[in-house]
């Protein structure tokens, strides 16, 4: 079984029970325009993790290990989109408003597709989830339990909101959850610090961290 170097511990992963999950790497809050972009945000935070959440896809499927991407997204009609999440805040744009992607975080528009770099495979599963958290009002959790997945891999944006809502509710559900470091971003670079901290913190009270070096490197090991 592979084991990588992570915090606040060595990760041991057992490789065909070890899941890749990619949250919300969405036109929606990577490119201007979208929702990130309505609620104020520079989207050019996001940037960096791009390539890195690349890299660790290709390692997955080179090995034809299982890989989850999630979307934020609502309904045509709002139904799933509680009036508190409508009505939050000031945004330029408010959910289901026309905007120059689509319907700002409506489920099929342009804005609620993934990035072209990242874009799903047909044998990959695709969540669409009304929250934050990717277990909520899904069927993520019954998903990953037919296919005997134990241990989730996560990546993507943004760190503090919709990935560390994802992995608490992993956690709590029973997954060995590791954040990959670098292949997360925010766009409050603090909070996305504060958020490996607080995860890997009391011994892992939320999982592990570690970079995406370390997982290739471990990857790299267990086919030798
Ligand atoms: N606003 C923000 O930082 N994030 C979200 O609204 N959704 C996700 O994190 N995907």
């Amino acid at each position: 079984m592979p084991t990588l170097e992570a915090q606040p511990t060595p990760f041991t992963f057992p490789l065909s029970k070890t899941a890749l999950v990619i949250i919300d790497m969405q036109r929606d809050f990577v490119e201007p325009g979208g929702f990130g972009a309505a609620l104020g945000n520079d989207v050019k935070l996001l940037a960096p993790s791009i390539p890195v959440v690349e890299a660790v896809l290709a390692a997955f499927r080179a090995r034809g290990l299982t890989v989850v991407h999630t979307r934020e997204g609502h309904r045509a009609d709002l139904g799933d989109c509680p009036p508190a999440k409508l009505g939050r805040g000031k945004p330029s744009l408010r959910i289901g408003d026309p905007g120059p992607m689509g319907r700002i975080l409506v489920t099929g528009e342009p804005g609620n597709q993934i990035i072209p770099e990242l874009a799903p495979l047909a044998s990959e599963l695709v969540i669409d989830k009304p929250g934050k958290g990717a277990f909520y009002a899904t069927p993520l959790d019954g998903l990953l339990r037919a296919r005997g997945i134990t241990h989730l891999l996560f990546s993507g944006v943004t760190t503090e909101v919709c990935v560390q809502t994802t992995m608490r509710e992993a956690n709590d559900r029973g997954y060995e959850c590791l954040l990959i470091e670098d292949a997360t971003d925010s766009y409050f670079p603090a909070f996305k610090q504060a958020t490996l901290e607080m995860i890997r913190a009391q011994g892992g009270i939320v999982g592990w961290t570690a970079p995406s070096a370390a997982v290739l490197e471990a990857l790299r090991h267990a086919d030798s």
